[in-house]
């Protein structure tokens, strides 16, 4: 793995731990880590050894934003350019083929709240705090928060947070569905690795599929969803993990699926 300013990325075993590093500006995302982040994430995607990756930040904050130092003086096009940059990562992110868990150790606004909801799951210390505060700015949400976020907890809730530009807590974020469970912040990584770990006991591979089919399914209708689920499914049978998954049930042994 190369090395970063802005970003310290480990292994532990086959969980992959992605950390925002500049705590002094609260791990705002600059130019310059949105592209240490493509980068990562690059490097990520196309290691075998990685199977479930955890995003969090250092110190107290996930991530309060984009850098909105920098953001100030940029021209229409140099804020479009900037917008697709980090809009492009955090796809990668959310396709990528291994699941990824957000783990929210502190304040997620605007770009910092719309790549959180690029991860698949969120769980938030309870010390987090989730907001798009992008309209108290003069500007409108830039990193895809008007898409996903509506997508996540609903149209009416999502126009509420992002006219108001308020900030919630972890415990509201819980109760409208933008996160999974609020945790006490010192368990936090501890219960993301939890589930990393409860993700790893399973097939890579069927876990692949399924991310693939919930995210493809999500952005069509629900006859191409099915047929997208009715295709992936027989192609599990094509599989070491399902023979090997199938095996151990009849067989009353755990399942060997190659983790470490
Ligand atoms: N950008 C740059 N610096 C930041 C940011 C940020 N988003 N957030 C915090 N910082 C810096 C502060 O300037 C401060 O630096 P310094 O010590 O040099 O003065 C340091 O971090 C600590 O921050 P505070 O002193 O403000 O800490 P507080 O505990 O008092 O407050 C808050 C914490 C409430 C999080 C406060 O810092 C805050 O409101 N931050 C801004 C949050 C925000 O508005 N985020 C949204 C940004 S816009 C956005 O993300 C749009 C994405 C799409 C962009 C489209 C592309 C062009």
């Amino acid at each position: 793995m190369s090395n970063y300013n802005n970003i310290v990325f480990e292994k532990q075993n086959n969980i992959g731990v992605l950390k925002i590093n500049r705590p002094k500006a609260l791990n705002a995302l600059n130019t310059e880590t949105i592209c240490e982040l493509a980068q990562v994430v690059k490097e990520i995607k196309n290691d075998p050894e990685v199977k479930v990756l955890i995003v969090t930040g250092e110190g107290r904050s996930f991530v309060a934003g984009a850098d909105i130092v920098e953001m100030k003086d940029k021209t229409p096009e140099e804020a479009r350019t900037f917008a697709g940059m980090a809009m492009e990562v955090f796809r990668e992110i959310e396709l990528m083929e291994k699941p990824v868990i957000a783990a929210v150790n502190g304040f997620a606004l605007g770009g910092g709240c719309e790549l959180s909801m690029s991860c698949d799951i969120r769980i938030a210390g309870e010390k987090a705090k989730f907001g798009q505060p992008e309209v108290g700015l003069g500007i409108t949400p830039g990193f895809a928060g008007t898409q996903r976020l509506p997508r996540l907890v609903g149209t009416g809730k999502a126009k509420e947070l992002i006219f108001t530009a308020k900030m919630i807590s972890a415990e509201e974020a819980e109760k409208i569905g933008l996160a999974n469970a609020v945790v006490p912040q010192e368990e936090l990584m501890d219960k993301a690795m939890e589930m990393a770990n409860q993700i790893l006991a399973n097939s890579p591979m069927a876990v692949k599929y399924a991310k693939s089919a919930i995210n493809r399914g999500y952005e069509t209708d629900i006859e191409t969803g099915m047929y997208i689920e009715k295709d992936i499914f027989g192609l599990c049978f094509a599989s070491e993990e399902q023979t090997e998954g199938m095996t151990a049930f009849v067989e009353k042994r755990k399942p060997d699926f190659g983790q470490k």
